[in-house]
């Protein structure tokens, strides 16, 4: 492995691993081998933190920044290495509550990676939540971002930051995709409101992983289909982007109630106290003297600021449409008028909204559709073979799925307009 004039330059992060040192440390949190492990007191506030941005608000110098260190990356061979790797760790870190500290943890180890090339870059995040309608249409998957689907025969995609990659690790050599609607179409997934919903009626750590895992995350993966339905996933370079808006929601999650939820860990192996607590407060990382409790930044998480005046207000526009009872169930925060900003994820981003580095701005109201009205989209089941590679437990994925859907069918039967259905 050699090393760039990046990676040379000095003092910039408290923390410079080496990756493998680095993933070793990952390991030992998610078997709980460490024999001094660090308790939430014991964390040092990071020399510097990346930024993460919606992928579609990097400008042009932004995006191309981030498409070069991750062809230099690729060129030395660790987009195979990591998806490998994630084969390797399958089983512990799915389908109990490891799932959100270890991703966070695989993604910062990832983006240390990409920083030896350019420090300046951060993994963006994939809000897909909007484009759940027709996922296919966004423009995140288009020619010039993240590529397209799989060729009809062959599987390998063509187009793209990786429509060249080749892998050797991998169990095949090109980037495979088969997106699940079939003749390049990808079956609508998880709503905005849905999430908005998810956020406001969680307060379980153990809870939020089932949900987010089995919600969101599943259908992503299973939709984009091909390596993304595998253990290999992380050699699709979507893997990236949409896991940092995973780690997102868990971020936001969190930052809502802090004193309660940053280091809350519960659930299945949630008894088992892995020295998980390094990954669990945005900032902070080195295991070193201190209080946690005069430590109260909240790190690179972006707090999102009220809606300003005049401008659309998509939550305002729910809680007008909706039947009172049905906001005090799926809406609860917004019902007592105390919703969080971080727990609200009816965004002015639209879909189908080109790229920022096309030169118009991505965030803008979008004029909702009115023969859109009451038909929000069913949102979509796992299948039992991604059910049983994850090791999800079948009930919690059947209620959350039963839930999802009844949350849809309310909504709907209240003939609710969702600004996120596109226009045919
Ligand atoms: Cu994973």
């Amino acid at each position: 492995m050699s090393t760039s004039d990046a990676s040379e330059q000095k003092g910039r992060r408290s923390q410079r691993w080496k990756p493998l040192a680095a993933f070793t440390l990952a390991i030992a949190a998610v078997n709980g081998q460490t024999s001094t492990p660090a308790g939430a007191e014991s964390l040092e506030k990071c020399a510097s933190t990346p930024v993460r941005k919606e992928i579609r608000s990097l400008s042009t110098s932004e995006w191309q920044a981030y498409r070069t260190a991750v062809n230099q990356a690729q060129e030395q061979g660790w987009n195979d290495w990591f998806g490998w790797m994630h084969d390797q760790v399958a089983g512990p870190i799915h389908g109990n509550a490891k799932f959100l500290v270890f991703h966070r943890r695989f993604i910062a180890d990832y983006e240390q990676i990409l920083q030896r090339y350019n420090p300046s870059v951060a993994i963006p995040y994939w809000n897909a939540l909007v484009d759940y309608q027709q996922p296919a249409a966004s423009s995140v998957l288009g020619d010039d971002y993240f590529g397209k689907d799989g060729d009809a025969g062959s599987e390998c995609v063509t187009s793209g930051i990786a429509g060249s990659w080749s892998y050797k690790l991998s169990t095949t050599t090109c980037l495979m995709r088969k997106f699940n609607g079939g003749n390049g179409a990808i079956n609508s997934w998880y709503s905005p409101e849905y999430m908005t919903s998810l956020l406001q009626t969680t307060t379980d750590y153990a809870d939020l992983r089932n949900k987010i895992e089995n919600s969101l995350h599943g259908a992503v993966h299973l939709a984009i289909n091909g390596a993304m339905s595998t253990m290999y996933s992380p050699v699709d370079p979507v893997f990236w982007i949409h896991h940092s808006n995973i780690d997102r929601l868990y971020a936001q999650w969190q930052a809502v109630s802090p004193g309660e939820r940053t280091f809350m860990y519960t659930g299945v192996d949630g008894d088992k106290k892995p020295p998980i607590y390094s990954v669990m407060r945005l900032g902070f990382g080195k295991q070193a003297s201190g209080d946690a409790n005069k430590l109260s930044s909240n790190g690179n998480l972006r707090k999102r600021s009220a809606q300003k005046c005049g401008q659309r207000d998509y939550a305002q526009q729910l809680v007008k449409q909706l039947p009172k009872e049905v906001v005090g169930k799926f809406f609860p925060k917004f019902a007592a008028g105390n919703s969080h900003p971080l727990e609200n994820e009816l965004t002015t981003l639209s879909p189908l909204k080109p790229m920022a580095a096309d030169g118009e701005k991505p965030f803008h109201s979008k004029q909702a559709c009115e023969s859109h009205r009451g038909k929000m989209p069913a949102p979509p089941k796992l299948t039992p073979d991604w059910l049983k590679m994850q090791g999800a437990c079948t009930e919690e994925v059947a209620k959350l799925e039963a839930d999802a859907k009844s949350f849809v069918d309310s909504l709907n039967k209240a003939s609710y307009l969702s600004p996120y259905l596109v226009h045919d």
